[in-house]
């Protein structure tokens, strides 16, 4: 009953490593090297024809892809791990409306700050196409700081939940340590819970080191 896990360090393959961990799976991790573009080479693209990462295989060899279809899947295959509350309650709803919009809202913002040549044709467009994606990236988060968390230190308070890995991955990217600190600390909150955690703490350290 193994998972085999593509990824890459401090990526979202580590939403994935950290829900993994959670439940207790073993998992293989076979890196993919973003900064060699590996994700558009090779084997790889057949494994994940969108040519991102993550890609999750479970031991039935089905390929899923899609951080939150992954993070769903292993919550509903590993219910005993309690990543997820229970179905039809008010509780599942908030985990799901804050885990679906960091994947719908927030994550496809990176792609436009990574890779804006993607974005406009024009060369001298792009820093322009960044700035512009980097702001809406600000503004996102305060919408998440302002309205997912509360009293916290987790979305759902003191109950913890698939949805605050999530939210504590994507908080590490592209956000000063001083202006998440100023602006975000319910957030970083969030994040300093999740990174405390005993089955998470390596992978945090070794993933995130110095944020
Ligand atoms: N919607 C996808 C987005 C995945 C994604 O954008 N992954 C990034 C790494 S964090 C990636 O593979 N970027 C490489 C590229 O866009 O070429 C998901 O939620 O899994």
């Amino acid at each position: 009953m193994t998972y085999t896990l593509y990824g890459a360090k401090g990526s979202g393959s580590s939403i994935i490593e950290a829900a993994l961990l959670e439940i207790g799976a073993a998992y293989a991790f076979k890196p993919v090297d973003m900064r060699h573009d590996a994700q558009r080479e090779g084997e790889y693209t057949s494994i994940n024809p969108h040519q991102k990462i993550p890609t999750l295989v479970t031991p039935e060899s089905e390929t899923l892809t899609e951080s939150a279809a992954i993070v769903l899947t292993l919550a509903e295959r590993h219910p005993q791990a309690g990543l997820l509350p229970p179905a039809a309650s008010p509780e599942r709803a908030r985990a799901l409306r804050w885990l679906l919009f960091a994947a719908a809202e927030l994550y496809p913002v990176i792609e436009i700050v990574d890779y804006p040549e993607r974005f406009s044709p024009d060369e001298a467009a792009r820093a322009g196409v960044r700035e512009r994606a980097n702001e809406i990236w600000r503004r996102r988060w305060l919408t998440v700081e302002a309205n997912a968390i509360d009293e916290g230190p987790c979305v759902l308070g003191h109950t913890f939940c698939a949805t605050d890995i999530y939210l504590a991955v994507l908080s590490r990217w592209n956000l000063a340590n001083d202006w998440r600190s100023e602006h975000l600390p319910r957030v970083d909150r969030l994040a300093n819970e999740v990174a405390a955690r005993p089955k998470l703490r390596q992978l945090w350290a070794r993933s995130f080191p110095g944020k």
